[in-house]
Parts: C-alpha cells; sequence; structure tokens
C-alpha cells in the first residue's frame, strides 16, 4: 500500500507541474474543487435544513472507498440511533474487504449495511433491514409516516437506491400504476433537487433522494485520486491518463489478475465479463442463456484480450513492484500494449493512443470488469 500512496504522489506531483507550467505560473495550483458551484452549496443548505427533521439519515458510501466517501455534512451529527452508514456498490468492491469495513463500522458503534443497489435480493434484504429499523423508531413514537433521508457524496448510487427500493417496497396494487423515477446517471452531479419516493405502506415510509454533495475543499490528494477513480469527481484537475496509471499502480499490486490466468488460451470460448462470473452457478445460468442467445461478444472479446494482455504483461515482469522506477516502466510497457488490445488504430500509437487506453481502462474498471478493489484500507 505504501508504494500506492508514493507513485500516487508523484503522479499528482507531475500532473500539478504540468498543469501550472501550462498556466505560465499565472494561476496557484489548487485542491479547491471547482465541483463546488452555488447549486452544490443551495442543495447543501437545504439537506442540513432537513437533517434534524427526518426519522433516519441514510448515509450513502462507495463500498470502495468507505472512508475517503464520508459525507462531511454528517460529522457534526451525533445521533448514532438515527443514522445508518450505506454501503453501496459492494458488488464492485473487494468482498472480504467488505467485511472486514462493516465490522469497522459495528466495532465504531455505527449501524452499517452494505448493498447492490442493481440486485433485487440484496435490496429485498436491505428493505426488511430498514422495516425493522422503522418498527424500532415507531415503539417510541406512533406516527403513521416515516422519512428517511439518503445523502451522499455524488455518484455512490442513491438515486439508483431510492428507485430499487421504490420498485421494490411499494405494495399495494394502486400505488403500482403510479411508479417514480429518480435519474440515474454514470456522471455525478445528475441530481438537482431532492425527491421523494414512497417505499413501504402501513407503515407508510418514504425515502428522499438528494443531490450529491462534496465539501467545498478536499485536502488530501489521494483523497481526490480516489474520488475521481471511483467517479465521484469528473473535472478532476488530473487527466484520465495519470488516473489510469493511479489504477494500473493498484491493478499491479494486488492478486486480482492472477484469477485471469484460466481464460487466456480458450479464445473460442464465451468469455467472462461479470462479478458472478468468479466461482457462482449464477455464472453457468448466464452461460448457458448466452449459448441459447447468441449476441455480439466484440467487448467481450476485447475485455479478455486486456485481461490477458495484463496477465502476460505482470507475470512476465522481472522487477521489482515494490522499486517506483521498475512500476512506472511496467505501467508504460502496459499502456503500450493495451493499444492493441482494445483496438486502437496504428496511426494513433502516441500519446493519443495512450490517452484513449485510459479512458477505454477507466470505464472497464468502473463497470467492475478488471476486478474488485477497495482502495481504502483499515489503519
Ligand atoms: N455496479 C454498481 N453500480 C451502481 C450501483 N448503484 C449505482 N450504480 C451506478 O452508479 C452510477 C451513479 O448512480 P446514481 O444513482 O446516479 O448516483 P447518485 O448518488 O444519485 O449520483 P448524484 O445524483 O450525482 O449525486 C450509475 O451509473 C449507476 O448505475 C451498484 O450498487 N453497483
Ligand atoms: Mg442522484
Amino acid at each position: 500500500m505504501a508504494t500506492v500512496v508514493r507513485l500516487a504522489k508523484e503522479i499528482i506531483g507531475r500532473r500539478r507541474a504540468m498543469v501550472k507550467s501550462s498556466r505560465r505560473n499565472t494561476e496557484p495550483t489548487t485542491r479547491r474543487g471547482s465541483w463546488y458551484d452555488t447549486h452544490m452549496a443551495a442543495a447543501s443548505r437545504a439537506i442540513a435544513q432537513r437533517i434534524p427533521l427526518v426519522d433516519l439519515v441514510l448515509e450513502i458510501r462507495d463500498a470502495r472507498i468507505p472512508l475517503s466517501s464520508e459525507y462531511e455534512l454528517l460529522r457534526k451529527f451525533n445521533s448514532s440511533s438515527r443514522r445508518i452508514v450505506v454501503l453501496n456498490k459492494i458488488d464492485l468492491a473487494n468482498r472480504s474487504q467488505t467485511k472486514e469495513w462493516l465490522s469497522y463500522f459495528e466495532q465504531n458503534n455505527c449501524i452499517c449495511y452494505g448493498v447492490n443497489a442493481h440486485n433485487k435480493d440484496s435490496i429485498r434484504q436491505f428493505l426488511n433491514f430498514l422495516q425493522s429499523r422503522v418498527r424500532e423508531l415507531r415503539k417510541k413514537d406512533n406516527s403513521f409516516t416515516t422519512t428517511l433521508l439518503l445523502v451522499g457524496i455524488p455518484n455512490v448510487g442513491k438515486s439508483a437506491l431510492a428507485n430499487s427500493l421504490h420498485q421494490i417496497g411499494r405494495t399495494s396494487a394502486a400505488e403500482r400504476g403510479r411508479l417514480k423515477h429518480a435519474t440515474v446517471s454514470p456522471h455525478p452531479g445528475e441530481t438537482k433537487d431532492i425527491s421523494s419516493l414512497k417505499i413501504g405502506s402501513h407503515p407508510n415510509i418514504y425515502v428522499l433522494d438528494t443531490p450529491g454533495i462534496l465539501p467545498p475543499e478536499i485536502s488530501d490528494d489521494e483523497v481526490c485520486l480516489k474520488l475521481a477513480l471511483t467517479g465521484a469527481i469528473s473535472n478532476f484537475f488530473g487527466g484520465e491518463k495519470e488516473l489510469a496509471q493511479y489504477f494500473l499502480t493498484i491493478l499491479n499490486l494486488s492478486e486480482e489478475y492472477k484469477r485471469w490466468s484460466k481464460f487466456i488460451h480458450n479464445e473460442n470460448e464465451i468469455t467472462l465479463t461479470n462479478h458472478e462470473s468468479d466461482c457462482s452457478s449464477g455464472f453457468e445460468k448466464n452461460l448457458k442463456q448466452r449459448r441459447q442467445y447468441p449476441t455480439d461478444h466484440t467487448q467481450d472479446l476485447i475485455v479478455n484480450d486486456v485481461r490477458q494482455t495484463l496477465f502476460e504483461i505482470i507475470s512476465s515482469f522481472d522487477g521489482n513492484m515494490e522499486d517506483e522506477k521498475d512500476l512506472r516502466r511496467l505501467i508504460e510497457a502496459e499502456t503500450i500494449a493495451l493499444q492493441k488490445a482494445f483496438k486502437i488504430p496504428v496511426e494513433l500509437y502516441n500519446e493519443d493512443g495512450h490517452c484513449k487506453v485510459a479512458g477505454k481502462l477507466l470505464n472497464l474498471y468502473r463497470t467492475g470488469r478488471l476486478g474488485h478493489y477497495t482502495l481504502d484500507s483499515i489503519t
């Protein structure tokens, strides 16, 4: 982990120097985020006013960065029984590290729950958990309606969670026709207003989906990198190339790539691209379905080529991973080789090609097709 941190700092340092010189030193480089606009400031005030009025506050965090995705507005909120930390996107995080994080929060007297907003079973269980919390609350107070406030930094999946809870939780036939929909997007900053969705009847339970909020300034550069890599910040002062280098550092130092050895020589076989693929019967079902309904596998083949390329380069690497110079050499070799795997036209095999590789690599990482990494570690 120390190597990741050192290399991350070096990547940021290089980028800062570049940005500074391109501005001819007229503007200081700053960590003040261009993400914090008047919209976010207004939303932040509106949410702060709601916090004391609701029954429960669900702080949605990204399971890949359980600490770095902390919601600053809640730091001063000390009602531990009214606050639940929800680690969303568990399908993208390292499974055993998620377990460790959940027990870490519990040990620190924080109610915590891990969920995947795209998985119906996970949402059903989460809904049961929320209903039992609501029943606890109602023992003390008999009001008919319970309101849960979903808060979090941008892009952690608040709207996706609100939609899934709404779809599964609204129960009566009359309500089925009135399905609401919060807009979900891979880009941060999609939700602009607070909206209410019903997720349960008898007693009535509502969730309030809110815009994502980040602090105006983030002093820790590595936190900035993690937020940008996971998609919470889009206009990060570093570019995609730096982010991709950061991701490759993490990938090179993890064991994840070793799992790809078993797929590399079966080019005629249908490849694995999703999280279930690693071990479960879900994969076999998936495979049967794919065999029954042949589709365009171009994307799958590219993912397989990318895995194969990375596997071959890392496993034949003769340098020392703990040495930054060696690691940089490895990343350079990977970037060059990935141009072919990503089918980038040969005439772009230069800086342009490297930028394209970076964009495509980040996309694969963010959709979980290059493994499952938890970027924060418990110290
Ligand atoms: N793999 C995975 N993707 C998810 C999950 N939840 C949400 N997403 C994806 O993450 C992206 C962001 O989801 P949103 O629900 O728009 O996030 P948000 O927190 O509402 O974002 P803002 O409105 O910008 O604050 C979308 O591409 C979702 O499809 C999850 O549990 N797993
Ligand atoms: Mg949203």
